[in-house]
């Protein structure tokens, strides 16, 4: 008799039509062969998926091109697919289940003649967790099978897990024939299914991560009583060796991973790094909030990424511990046969080609690296990981930053008069919009809790889960707004940010020890610049006194804004959000 996993992908098969099928165990040595495979299949207009690179400098590490179309998430092709419109709310985009599935039903149909289908068993979350999940992704290309050996712990035991059962969270994706006109990625949750089409980038195509981790778990979340998010999750140890836990959420490419393994510049505290793209947060037998990562490695923005800015992600990539290292549209030496972007150490390569394979100019207007070019690598690789990363249980959370990234009005911290008052805070967030998704580049939007592109349900509802969620703990996390992008009058950023963003979480601690004052705002509480540590950078009060401006009229104008994207939600926004608007108009 075949098991239900079985079944499933047999009529899978049937639908795609594949030359052949591999079940991957996840295992080093197929991953090899995988790689081998790729380096001799052709992908896109004549360029094999895989590339080879400089083994001597950069071990394990291997090059991957995508069509120039399918560079980053596609939003605008993304659907849920619950049976009322109203589930999803006004920021999603909907589609009935059943015409979802006659539209993918004929997209699919044939779409792996000739190809391999792989079958990929894989765990979110570590096998022991109470909140870990069983997952199945087909796929028809080996970056995709590869990326998810980074991404996830795969591996033959999930098979055994998932046995009879059919509750394993399936994903079916192809990548078709990369036009985006038939390009689309939908989710199901009521089914724990996920299809996707016409991509192989991160977010459209690994489907354990923003499809299932954030879409479809933010609403497993709703129903039985945890939150999915969009953040970063670090250690910080004191001085005194105690280590707190900080969950932190920014928008795509607004510094999770910088921040999930920063280099202290303040003596004797020290980062340790857990995650930097998604975490699961439930309430504990102890009342207070836990939180795991469900994930195992990083899929995170190369441009900007230096021993500079990010030593400790420079030597995660030139780690040899875990196989293998990808890149993904960056630029390539010719003379070297090394991975190349934009801020990278060391002067520019002289003989450089360009993510889409042609002569990069120097001087050009152009990028040579796609800026949202990235690496896949493992969290095992990371020199900074958390002793605490594989603790099935996860860790306790002592206060969760909110960001987003504005050049202009948002202090670079602020700290929530409450719980509700944090939920508000991130509800009203707007951040400027990256290369992460395919949509123009550095226009404001509301992104709240940095989940407008991932979170599977009513907007609305989640703020109220939220709310409900802070109403059962009996230690509620201490919640802030952050923003290291605030830039002064010629457009220079007023604050340094990456290692010296330590000197803002000993502030968060400070806090939480109550060892220092803070200055009641309209928007909530921000520290006096005595009692902030600044020792060894050159910050004087002039810049302070600009860094945490609240200019009464940019943040009336932000308020109409605010309301005008809270008024959608009518009914499903919680009164307690409305209130605190109110107040903060009286207050301004
Ligand atoms: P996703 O993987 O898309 O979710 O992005 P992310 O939130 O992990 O962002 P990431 O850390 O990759 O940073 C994105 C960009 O922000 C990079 O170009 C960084 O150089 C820049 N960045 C990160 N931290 C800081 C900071 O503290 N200050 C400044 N000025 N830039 C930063
Ligand atoms: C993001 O866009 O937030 C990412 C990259 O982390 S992706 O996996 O493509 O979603
Ligand atoms: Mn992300």
């Amino acid at each position: 008799m075949a098991t239900p996993l079985e079944k499933w992908v047999e009529e899978q098969a049937d639908l795609t039509k594949p030359k052949k099928i591999h079940w991957c165990d996840g295992s080093e040595e197929e991953a090899r062969k995988l790689i081998e495979t790729g380096i001799k299949e052709e992908n896109i207009e004549g360029t094999p998926v895989f590339k080879e690179l400089n083994q001597n400098t950069w071990p394990l590490s291997y090059y991957h091109k995508s069509h120039p179309t399918d560079v980053a998430r596609t939003e605008h092709l993304t659907f849920i697919c619950h049976n009322e419109n109203d589930t999803i709310g006004p920021t999603n985009n909907w589609m009935h289940p059943d015409e979802a599935k006659e539209k993918m039903k004929n997209l699919f149909n044939g779409c792996m003649k000739g190809r391999t289908m792989y079958v990929l068993p894989y765990m979110m979350g570590h096998p022991d967790s109470p909140y870990a999940k069983a997952c199945v992704q087909i796929t028809d290309i080996s970056y995709v099978a590869v990326s998810m050996r980074i991404m996830t712990r795969m591996s033959k035991k999930v098979i055994e897990k998932i046995g009879n059962l059919n509750n394993f969270v399936k994903g079916l994706h192809s990548v078709g024939d990369f036009n985006p006109e038939r390009r689309f990625i939908m989710h199901f949750p009521e089914e724990n299914l996920v299809q996707s089409i016409g991509s192989g980038y991160g977010g459209n195509a690994l489907l354990g991560k923003k499809c299932f981790s954030l879409r479809i778990a933010s609403w497993l979340g709703l129903k039985e009583g945890w939150l999915a998010e969009h953040m970063a999750l670090i250690g910080v140890e004191t001085p005194e060796g105690k280590i707190y836990y900080i969950a932190a959420a920014f928008p795509s490419a607004c510094g999770k991973t910088n921040f999930a393994m920063l280099e202290s510049t303040l003596p004797g505290y020290k980062v340790w790094t857990l995650g930097d793209d998604i975490v699961w947060l439930n309430i504990g037998s102890d009342g207070r909030l836990w939180a795991m990562n469900p994930e195992t490695g990083f899929f995170g923005v190369a441009p900007g990424t230096s021993l500079k800015t990010n030593p400790n992600m420079m030597k995660t990539l030139k780690n040899t511990k875990f196989y293998p290292v990808l890149y993904t549209n960056t630029a390539l030496n010719l003379d070297t046969n090394e991975p190349w972007w934009e801020g990278l150490d060391g002067d520019i390569p002289e003989n450089l080609i360009d993510w889409q394979g042609k002569k990069w100019e120097r001087g050009s207007e152009n990028k040579a690296a796609h800026p949202n070019s990235r690496f896949t690598v493992s969290i095992y690789n990371c020199p900074t990981l958390s002793e605490e990363y594989d603790n099935p249980n996860g860790v306790p959370i002592s206060a969760i930053i909110l960001g987003s990234k504005r050049t202009k009005l948002l202090p670079l911290i602020v700290e929530a008069f409450n719980w509700e008052h944090g939920v508000f805070c991130g509800a009203r967030s707007g951040s400027e919009t990256t290369a992460a998704a395919a949509h123009s580049v550095g226009v404001i939007r509301r992104d709240p809790m940095a989940m407008l592109p991932f979170c599977g349900y009513n907007m609305g509802d989640y703020f109220k889960h939220w709310i409900e969620i802070g109403k059962k703990l009996t230690k509620q996390p201490k919640i802030f707004t952050a923003n290291w992008f605030r830039t002064d009058e010629n457009g220079k950023f007023l604050w340094p940010g990456f290692g010296d963003n330590i000197r803002v979480l000993k502030w968060i601690i400070d806090r939480i020890e109550n060892k220092v004052d803070a200055k009641e705002t309209p928007i909530g509480l921000i520290p006096e610049y005595n009692q902030f540590d600044l020792n060894g950078i050159n910050l004087s009060k002039e810049k302070w006194e600009k860094l945490f401006n609240i200019d009464k009229e940019e943040w009336k104008t932000e308020v109409l804004e605010v309301q005008k994207f809270f008024n959608q939600f009518g009914n499903h926004l919680p009164v307690e959000l409305t209130n605190y608007l109110e107040k903060l108009k009286t207050q301004l």
